[in-house]
This record gives C-alpha cells, structure tokens and sequence, in this order.
C-alpha cells in the first residue's frame, strides 16, 4: 500500500503553510505502512481545524462535537476490536472543551491512538488562547496576553500513567509518521502531541520558532521506560523541546480487565428483535 491509497476526493480548506498538512501527510505515510485497508480504520475528531483531517483521509469518518472526540471513539473501538481507531483533535478540543474525557480516557486506557494537532490556539475560531497558549500572548480577545499557566499535556499524560506519550513536530513528517505507527502498534491509550505551527493566528510558535529548538530524542541514550526522567523530559521547553517517545510502558487496557477481549465483538450481536424505531425518529 502507498499514502495514495488513503487520499479522499474532498477538497481541503487548511490555509496555505498550515502545519496540519504535514501531519496529514505523516498519518497518511504511517497508515501505507501499517497495511490496513481504509474499511478496517476508523478516524474520529470533533470541532477544529484538526477535526477536518478525518475528511481528507479514505477511512471510515465519525466527526462529532467539539471536545467530543474521545467518547465515540472509545465506544467505537469497544464495540467493534477489529478496528484501528485514531482520533485527531485539536489543543482546544483535547485539552480544553474535552479536557475531562482526556483525563478519564487515559485512566481508561481502550486501544486508540490519539493525534493532538497543537498549535497553541483555537485555529478554526480565529485565534483565541486555547489551554496551551503561552503565558503572554496576546490575542483578539487576551488583550492584555495570557494570564493563565499553560496546560501541559505530556507531563499531565505521564502522571496519570498513560503508556505511550510522544511529541511531533508536523515538519518533519517522516519522524512523525514513525510516532503515528509506534502509537497505533501500541496496546493501550497513545497519546502524539505534535507542534503545528498555525501560520493565521499564532505569531509566535512559526516553522522558524520550532526548527530553532526541536531536538530528536536519541533513544539509545534516552530510557523511555524510566518515569522519572520521561516527566522531566517532557517538561523541557525553551530553548531546546524534544521529539519522539517520551514515555512507555505496558499496562492492562479496559478491554482486558473487563475480559471483554474474549467475548463476542458487541457489533456482531443480532440485534433484530430490538425495536429501535423511536430512536431512528429522532434522526429524521
Ligand atoms: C460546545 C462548543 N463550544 C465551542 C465551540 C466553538 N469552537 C469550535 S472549534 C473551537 C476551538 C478549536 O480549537 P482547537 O481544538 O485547538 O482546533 P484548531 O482549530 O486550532 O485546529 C471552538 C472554541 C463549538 N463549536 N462547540
Ligand atoms: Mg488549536
């Protein structure tokens, strides 16, 4: 298989020079070698600039509310094992209005791999503060800069033992595909965090700010495995930010303690003698 097999006939609508492009094209390199055909992914996202990516990728698409991305994608993966669910969300939708699910999804801990595209605001509404937006930054609406610390996503993903936690940096697409794919190979909740400069709306963190300071991870020097320094190497930010498999580690997903691996995959269940017409109303 080659990324052309995952290419959608779907105009794209990202403003020229967006990061997000080159995370699409990662995923993209990521699932032609994963070897999975597009009937066997599922993308899910919410509201955002990153909840279109689902879109312009052949796959199955649930795109739902802002914040919400999680909870359908967790039910999805419960209900039918077979699938690679991957869940691309933005810094607001993730941490921000979906705050909640991350936390409490990551102490779940289902099989899906989740693709945070962080440019530190809110793209599609045009350039509010999102939860990691630097302290200072002045926007439209933060006249006076940022007044909040900002969230930090791998170093909260970490404590609350999530077993893999990355960070990419949309640039560098082939380091990146290599993330994606270690991620859904991953058994449990994983967890890429990718710097994605939004050329409209945050002036800051550019292409140039980034390439400046990002450094890959030597993992023959780096012990991924150690949680200690994982949470100190997730903390670095300045000068130099890292890249690649901050923290791993295995543990037990939801499916396995519930046993529900071993049962028969809920979506194969005859559900014939249920009537659902009243539901089915709603939808009309
Ligand atoms: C419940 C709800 N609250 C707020 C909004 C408005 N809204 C849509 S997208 C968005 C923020 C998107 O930011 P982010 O998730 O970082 O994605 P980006 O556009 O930057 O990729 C907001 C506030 C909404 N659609 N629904
Ligand atoms: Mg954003």
């Amino acid at each position: 298989m080659n990324s052309m097999d995952f290419k959608s006939n779907d105009p794209i609508a990202w403003c020229p020079g967006c990061g997000d492009f080159g995370i699409l094209n990662a995923l993209k390199k990521a699932l032609a070698v994963l070897g999975r055909a597009p009937k066997d992914i599922l993308m899910v996202s919410g509201i955002g600039q990153a909840a279109k990516l689902p879109h312009y990728v052949k796959a199955n698409c649930f795109n739902g509310l802002h914040g919400r991305s999680l909870p359908p994608a967790v039910a999805a993966k419960i209900t039918n094992r077979d699938l690679t669910v991957i869940v691309t969300t933005g810094d607001g939708d993730c941490y921000g209005e979906g705050g909640n699910h991350f936390i409490h999804n990551i102490r779940r801990n289902v099989d899906i791999t989740v693709i945070v595209h962080d440019n530190q605001i809110y793209g599609l509404t045009k350039g509010q503060a999102s939860p990691t937006t630097e302290l200072g930054y002045e926007t439209k609406v933060q006249v006076n800069g940022v007044v909040l610390e900002p969230f930090h996503p791998l170093e909260t993903a970490i404590a609350l033992g999530c077993g893999f936690v990355a960070r990419g940096f949309s640039t560098d697409s082939d380091h990146l595909a290599a993330l994606i794919l270690e991620g859904i190979k991953h058994k449990g909740f994983s967890l890429i965090d990718v710097l994605q400069p939004c050329v409209s709306f945050n002036k800051k963190n550019t292409h140039e700010w980034y390439a400046k300071r990002v450094y890959k991870l030597d993992y023959k020097a780096y012990d991924r495995s150690n949680k200690i320094m994982a949470y100190e190497k997730a903390s670095e930010w300045g000068d130099k930010i890292p890249i690649g498999v901050i923290y791993q580690t295995a543990r037990d997903t939801y499916e396995e303690r519930r046993g529900l691996n071993k049962k028969p995959k809920l979506v194969d269940e005859d559900i014939s003698n249920i009537d659902i017409s009243g539901i089915l109303k709603d939808f009309k």
